[in-house]
């Protein structure tokens, strides 16, 4: 800090894996004071020498802060074996660790018997992403809205972040469900190079090209959707509806038989659309098939 820069606010981190050290690094380069533990002291090291303040212990590095305690490890029964000796009252906890939207809810009112505040988060971004403003890596934040505004600042050092309700499972609710819309993507993607198959002749390089861009412009649907569920009618601005969907999945399970794939990663959604369909709502688009899809 030089004379005229405002002091940063201090972080203390828990949990060195490989996304923990990079957000410890992002913070350390942005001029955070930086308060660091991990289970294997040794992967602290190399952050001491970056300029990091290395605690032995969590409750050690609980007592010392003076700023959000930030929680990065494994899974939630990792975060409640560290912080379980520690003294929370008064703290800002904030936990970056991947979880269910459950765990979330249960962990924010762990924190909140405690004395604790609390704000979770889902990191939508890799450690190289991390302090690298440009890759658009983002964090989904909710819970404590306040505490959120009073370390906007160094929350949006390692990466963009939004808010997204009071609710502390609502972080891990859109995390969850962007990574399972990705899976989907990935699923499809998987299929579609099993049917182009080991030929000689075909440019994969190009024909990668071709998949991200029509998966971009198909992924708009999801507007789409929105707007249908919206409204409550599934008919609304139908584009392709559901019976053409249907029959032209019977094209794409043939094709993939004579090309001996395994139409597995496709039959399910299939099955939802053709279901649909023979409810007699064949002039839908896709909103109808999440109803199928929920237990309520
Ligand atoms: N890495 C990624 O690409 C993803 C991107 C999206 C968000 N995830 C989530 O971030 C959390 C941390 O991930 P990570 O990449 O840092 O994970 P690891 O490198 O495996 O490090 C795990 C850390 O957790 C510590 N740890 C594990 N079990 C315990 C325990 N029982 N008590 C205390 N600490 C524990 C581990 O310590 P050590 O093995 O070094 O001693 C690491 O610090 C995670 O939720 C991702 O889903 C990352």
């Amino acid at each position: 800090m030089d004379s005229h820069s405002t002091p940063k606010t201090p972080v203390t981190l828990l949990g060195l894996g490989d996304m923990g050290t990079a957000l410890a690094r992002a913070w350390l380069a942005a001029g955070h004071p930086l308060t660091v533990w991990n289970r294997t002291p040794e992967k602290a090291r190399p952050l001491v020498g970056e300029g990091a303040r290395a605690a032995a212990t969590p409750s050690e590095a609980v007592a010392s802060a003076a700023g959000p305690v930030v929680v990065c490890l494994l899974d939630d029964a990792s975060v409640g074996e560290t912080l379980s000796g520690t003294e929370l009252h008064g703290r800002d906890v904030v936990n970056l660790t991947t979880n269910t939207p459950d765990q979330a809810e249960r962990r924010a009112r762990w924190a909140r018997e405690r004395g604790a505040r609390f704000l979770d988060g889902g990191i939508m971004a890799i450690p190289p992403m991390i302090g690298r403003p440009d890759t658009g890596g983002y964090v989904f934040y909710s819970g404590d809205h306040e505490l959120f505004e009073r370390h906007r600042e160094a929350l949006t050092v390692p990466a963009g972040v939004k808010f997204v309700g009071e609710e502390p499972g609502h972080a891990a609710l859109y995390d969850v469900a962007l990574l399972s819309a990705m899976t989907g993507m990935f699923a499809g993607i998987t299929h579609a190079f099993a049917l182009m198959g080991p030929e000689k002749d075909i440019d994969r390089a190009r024909f990668a090209t071709l998949l991200t861009e029509w998966l971009g412009g198909m992924a708009g649907a999801a507007h789409g959707i929105a707007a249908q569920l919206e409204s409550g009618d599934y008919t609304e601005g139908v584009g392709s509806n559901l019976a053409m969907m249907a029959a032209a999945n019977e094209t794409l399970l043939a094709t993939a038989q004579g090309r001996s794939v395994d139409p597995r990663l496709l039959t399910p959604f299939m099955e939802l659309m053709r279901h649909r369909v023979d409810q007699g709502h064949g002039d839908e688009g896709l909103a109808g098939t999440i109803g199928l899809l929920r237990a309520e």
